[in-house]
């Protein structure tokens, strides 16, 4: 991944690295105060990009439901805009701004999880079949890239452990393995070889069973848009945004530890546990601070991003600089 871009006194990285997400934000935000409806955008063109239906079961994502929840993020959230249009998503394009136009259009028609491996019960899940193991929770997390930026999001889904529940891990699977969909026809970052296809990434079963861990069906009381992970994507807040892989077609049970994209590509410089960590910088940059996008200013980032409290007996004894 590109290190953060340099800091300049004069001008707040965010002016520079996110100038056209902060003029859509402030578009959509005059937008919405003209139209009343939160939603609607500016124009043609990001409506077709992000007018993803509601969420079936999801009433509201507001910041009130926040303290509703279980974890409660004292921080605002970052805005609809920002987190549709600046985005992570190599299968689409490795150019942040310009995921959400790359993705657009992409169809999750008749999309299928295969759930296999060390497991009593296999099986092939449609997202109807998902969306029965229960309505989706929202759940306001903070998401802390590797490259030091950062964002609140409020998404809609459910704690991977239900799924894993409903399959019956057997005793040897110590390990839960995750695969994007590989379609170079659909996705076109895939024709060029920026990363190894498909993506891949995985958890340690303990990790995957805690509450926290969240396969994502949506954001903003909406379905997830293309551009972050549609139709559904994992989320583990106390780990670094890499470990969120997207678009999830297959999930196995394993008794070794799966690779993971990232980490076979430059494994001195992203780790398997990847858990959020201001005292272990990367070889390349600082991870004792970030950049909230839609902040001026850099925030202090928090040890497991500020989830220590729910996670950091999963690691009790572990040497947190040998495994980063
Ligand atoms: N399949 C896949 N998943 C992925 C990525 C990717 O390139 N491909 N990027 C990761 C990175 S580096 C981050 S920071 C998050 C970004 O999620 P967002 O764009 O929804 O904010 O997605 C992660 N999941
Ligand atoms: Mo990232």
């Amino acid at each position: 991944m590109a290190p953060p871009k340099p800091q300049d006194d004069i001008t707040p990285p965010v002016l520079y690295f996110n100038r056209r997400a902060i003029m859509r934000g402030a578009a959509v935000a005059a937008s919405a105060l003209a139209t009343g409806g939160l939603y609607r955008l500016l124009n043609a063109k990001s409506e077709a990009v992000v007018a993803t239906r509601r969420l079936a079961g999801v009433t509201q994502a507001t910041p009130r439901d926040a303290h509703a929840l279980g974890y409660p993020v004292d921080e605002p959230m970052t805005s609809f805009a920002d987190v549709t249009h600046y985005n992570n998503f190599y299968e689409f394009t490795t150019d942040k701004d310009g995921v959400a136009d790359s993705a657009a259009g992409f169809s999750t028609a008749g999309w299928r999880i295969a759930v296999e491996g060390l497991v009593r019960r296999p099986r092939v899940f449609s997202m109807a079949d998902l969306a029965a193991l229960g309505a989706p929770e929202e759940r306001v997390y903070r998401m802390r890239c590797v490259e030091a930026w950062s964002m609140v999001i409020p998404w809609a889904g459910f704690s991977l452990s239900k799924l894993l529940e409903a399959v019956e891990p057997t005793a040897e699977a110590r390990f839960v393995a995750f695969e994007t969909l590989h379609d170079p026809a659909r996705m076109p970052g895939q024709r060029v070889a920026s990363l190894d296809w498909p993506y891949v990434e995985g958890l340690r079963l303990d990790e995957a069973m805690h509450p926290l861990t969240l396969l994502a069906t949506g954001l903003y009381g909406r379905e997830l848009p293309p551009q972050d992970g549609a139709p559904v994507r994992l989320v583990v807040p106390w780990k670094y945004g890499f470990k969120g892989i997207k678009s999830i077609v297959k999930i196995s049970l394993t008794a070794t530890q799966p690779p993971c994209t990232w980490n076979v590509r430059a494994p001195g410089e992203y780790g398997f546990l990847a858990n959020v960590n201001p005292q272990v910088d990367h070889p390349r940059w600082s991870q004792a601070t970030e950049q909230r996008i839609g902040e001026t200013g850099r925030r202090p980032t928090l040890m497991f991003n500020g989830y220590a409290e729910q996670v950091a007996h999963l690691y009790a004894g572990t040497d947190l600089r040998a495994h980063f």
